[in-house]
């Protein structure tokens, strides 16, 4: 079993810190105005307090003690680390499950994260337990828009799977992504405006293998006529907590070529 520790970078900072209080007069005026007196001592006390949440993820298939492609579990890792949290990964070969993990997860999927002693399986229900135990910073999507780009990943699949030039699903994809480019545009340049919430951190990783597979098995793009949805994903693609939970390229084609070749 493979172990790595993970912490979001600004944890790291304090840490690196010592978790302390930071006494020197010049590290409040480098850090800005009085608020972030405040912060920095609520972080470290998420510090003190919070030992690392364990959670089981795919371990890549091309590189050892490495992330794998699983899009359920970026979006979870991506919730700790926009909610600072830190933790801990157990990164599972699916392909030779192991009986301790299958122990933990008898239909054998991940995520799964440890919650007061009991492992909780499903993205969703994890995404929501995070939310209710570490409300803060609050990552709710409104009931309205949480089903916002719902459709876009069955529709890729779909697309990725057919074999028929002419069956429809390459249209399918077009709309569903042509109707996301019309909502971010007025509403954006998030889901939930101008904040990143629950359901742009569900989206964004299907979005990436979407890019990945896409270009990779059927030379496609999405095209420059949907110039919305294509900041959108720059914008996510490039953010810090998104970079450290992604999967290798390389990972998510080979992850897809079952279906695609099935
Ligand atoms: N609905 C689940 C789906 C999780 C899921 O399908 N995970 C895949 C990896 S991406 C898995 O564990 N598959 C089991 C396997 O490949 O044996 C969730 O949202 O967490």
């Amino acid at each position: 079993m493979s172990t790595a520790v993970a912490l979001s970078s600004s944890l790291k900072h304090n840490l690196a810190l010592g978790i302390r209080f930071p006494q020197n007069p010049s590290f409040y005026r480098r850090n800005g105005p009085k608020v972030s007196t405040f912060r920095t001592f609520t972080v470290a006390m998420a510090a003190i307090n919070t030992t690392p949440l364990e959670i089981c993820v795919k371990a890549s298939v091309s590189t050892p003690n490495k992330l794998g492609d699983c899009p359920f579990c970026q979006r979870v890792l991506l919730t700790m680390e926009e909610k600072h949290l830190p933790y801990e990964m157990k990164l599972v070969d699916l392909s030779n499950k192991p009986e301790w993990f299958l122990q933990i997860s008898p239909e054998g999927k991940v995520p799964v994260v440890k919650f007061d002693e009991k492992w909780v399986p499903d993205s969703d229900v994890i995404a929501q337990s995070l939310e209710e135990k570490y409300p803060n910073p609050p990552l709710v999507t409104p009931q309205e828009k949480a089903l916002v780009g719902s459709k876009i990943f069955s529709t890729f699949i779909g697309f990725l799977k057919s074999k028929d030039p002419s069956g429809g699903t390459e249209q399918a994809l077009l709309d569903e992504l042509s109707s996301f480019n019309d909502y971010i545009k007025e509403n954006g340049p998030f889901i939930n405006g101008v904040k990143i919430s629950a359901a742009d951190l569900s989206l964004a990783p299907k979005l990436y293998h979407l890019e990945i597979a896409l270009g990779h098995y059927k030379k496609w793009s999405i095209p420059d006529t949907l110039p919305y949805t294509k900041s959108y994903m720059k914008t996510i693609f490039s953010m810090d907590s998104f970079m450290k939970t992604r999967a290798s390229p390389e990972d998510v084609i080979a992850g897809w070529r079952p279906k695609v070749m099935g």
